[in-house]
């Protein structure tokens, strides 16, 4: 799994906001509105404990923290516990977490004590990014075109596909397109004959991934990938409706799913 850095996570609150105004102004709702009505789920009152995991590349710096804004943002009572992994876990416990929140390089899951539920971040992230593309209200069809086809891209399709959107899918990893194009019944997206997309869903680890013969004036690029799938310029000449957010509407998403 591409790995998130401090830097990434620096402003989490603005990057909320922003986030949050973006989505609002593409579906009328907010991330809380999304997730409440795409879930049928509303917070009370659980109390979220935040386990730092030390295995594999450590501990990043601002993601416990940025965990912890993103719960309050949201309206959870959570903590951070003083102790890491195991001990931490034991901790957030006997504190009465009902929600436990942790994640190691591999997997960043959601489980709720209480009922049992647990969710994984990449499914989450790719479902609830889908699902705002999926609301834009001035889409000027059901056609989407997505880029990235993997672990948070795929679940998103599906969504998508299910949804009754006609997908256009790309994905450098031909194997992986391929198997997609099967598997989901998706239309394989050629880069050489470009058309214009009003949605475009993006999951990709690599930047600049939308060409800009496919981006139609006021289209929504609803994309979780870092970096970018996006230059600011790009963005700007088209007047692109970015929605883009390192870690906390992937978060609601797992947590509105465990309620
Ligand atoms: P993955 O490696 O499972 O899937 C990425 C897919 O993109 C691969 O199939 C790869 O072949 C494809 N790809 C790479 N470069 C491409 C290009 N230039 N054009 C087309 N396809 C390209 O990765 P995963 O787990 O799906 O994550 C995707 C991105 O989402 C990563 O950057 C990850 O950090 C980010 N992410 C963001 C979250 C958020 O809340 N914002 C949450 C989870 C992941
Ligand atoms: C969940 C993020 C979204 C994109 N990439 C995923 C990532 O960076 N995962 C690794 C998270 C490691 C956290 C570390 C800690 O500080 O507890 N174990
Ligand atoms: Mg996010």
């Amino acid at each position: 799994m591409a790995l998130l850095t401090p830097e990434d996570l620096e402003n989490i609150n603005r990057q909320l906001q922003e986030a949050d105004s973006a989505v609002r102004k593409v579906t009328g709702l907010d991330i809380k509105g999304i997730c409440k009505d795409f879930y049928g789920t509303t917070p009370c009152c659980e109390k979220v404990g935040i386990v730092p995991v030390t295995s594999g590349n450590g501990i990043i710096r601002n993601f416990s923290a940025s965990l912890h804004a993103i719960t309050k943002y949201f309206g959870f009572d959570s903590f951070v516990t003083d102790m890491p992994d195991v001990s931490g876990y034991y901790e957030a416990v006997k504190n009465g977490a009902q929600i436990i929140l942790m994640a190691d390089d591999h997997t960043y899951l959601a489980h709720n004590l209480k009922n049992g539920k647990i969710a994984n971040n990449q499914p989450c992230t790719g479902i609830i990014y889908a699902e705002i593309a999926s609301r834009y209200l001035k889409a000027d069809s059901k056609d989407v075109l997505a880029v990235g086809l993997g672990k948070v891209g795929f679940p998103g399709v599906a969504h998508l596909v299910n949804k009754g959107f006609r997908v256009y899918g790309y994905d450098t990893d031909r194997a992986i397109l391929e198997k997609t194009v099967s598997s989901l019944g998706i239309i394989l997206f050629d880069p050489k004959k470009p058309r214009k997309f009003s949605i475009i869903f993006e999951a990709t680890p690599s930047a600049n991934t939308i060409p800009e013969s496919v981006i139609s004036d006021n289209c929504v690029i609803s994309t979780p990938g870092i970096p970018c799938a996006i230059s600011t310029e790009i963005q700007e000449k088209y007047g692109v409706k970015l929605i883009t957010e390192p870690l906390g509407i992937g978060t609601a998403s797992m947590l509105y799913s465990v309620l």
